[in-house]
This record gives C-alpha cells, sequence and structure tokens, in this order.
C-alpha cells in the first residue's frame, strides 16, 4: 500500500529565502512569466560591429522586457570591441559578457530607460554569451550570442 505522506510546514516563501531571493507577489508573478516562456527564446535578431572612426568596433544594443536586439552579433577578432547599450524599458537590466567557457568577462548596469557602455578589447576567436543576469531576465528572453572571427 502507497502512503502519501503531507507536509504541514511548507511555506514557498520560505523557500525563495533560501535561494536569497526576496519573496513578493512580483516576484512570484515573474517566476510564473519564467515558467511559461522557459525554452522560448525570443525572435533571432542579428548584428554585426561596425567600425568606430577613432579605431575599434562598436556593437549598439538595445535592452528592453526582455530582450536584446541584436541578439546574434558578428564580430571581428583583432579589433576591440565597444558596446553601447541602450535601456529601452522602465527596468533595470545588465549586459554580462561571457567567454566560450562561460565565465564571465565583464558586466554593465544599464539604469531604467538609461544608457551604458561596455568596453573589451580585442576578442580570440569564439562564441560569447551574452545575457541579462538579473533574476530570470534571461530566462525570459534576454539571452544572445556574440560570435567573434
Ligand atoms: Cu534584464
Amino acid at each position: 500500500m502507497v502512503r502519501f505522506s503531507v507536509a504541514t510546514n511548507f511555506e514557498p516563501d520560505s523557500i525563495n529565502a533560501l535561494k536569497g531571493y526576496p519573496a513578493s507577489p512580483g516576484l512570484t508573478l515573474m517566476v510564473l512569466l519564467a515558467a511559461m516562456v522557459a525554452g522560448c527564446a525570443g525572435p533571432r535578431v542579428e548584428g554585426r560591429a561596425g567600425p568606430l572612426p577613432e579605431g575599434g568596433q562598436v556593437v549598439r544594443l538595445i535592452a528592453s522586457n526582455f530582450r536584446f536586439a541584436p541578439n546574434f552579433i558578428e564580430a571581428p577578432a583583432d579589433a576591440p570591441i565597444r558596446f553601447e547599450i541602450q535601456n529601452a524599458s522602465g527596468t533595470r537590466h545588465n549586459l554580462t559578457l561571457r567567454d566560450p567557457a562561460g565565465r564571465i568577462l565583464d558586466r554593465v548596469d544599464v539604469a531604467a530607460n538609461g544608457k551604458a557602455v561596455l568596453e573589451l578589447p580585442a576578442l580570440a576567436p569564439g562564441r560569447y554569451g551574452l545575457s541579462c543576469d538579473r533574476p530570470f531576465h534571461t530566462t525570459l528572453g534576454m539571452d544572445g550570442k556574440l560570435s567573434v572571427r
């Protein structure tokens, strides 16, 4: 015979607290949204780094809720890259760049409706990751690739 036990002290908020996230109705909504769209990345928007007059390359990114445009970017391997990010939303975001092994190279915060710049040295060829790593934003679609070659 199978017996079921019911935990009577189960509190979702205490689980959130254990994970280090504040419990709030907004957060709960975010979790639900994340669960709904998990695995459903936003549309692919391709872009290419362009030359700067002073040398190096520039990538102009628009951050919004919850995606980057472009989110698939090509850049040359022999030039520093300057990311100019404009936040078109009233939500704080960031741009987090990871090397092909997944290690964080650099990160910049972008205030709500604000702008930010992130400068990277010339990169070795490879596929780099870009994301916003604020809670759930990557899952919600703020995810992309930088192909350096
Ligand atoms: Cu974000």
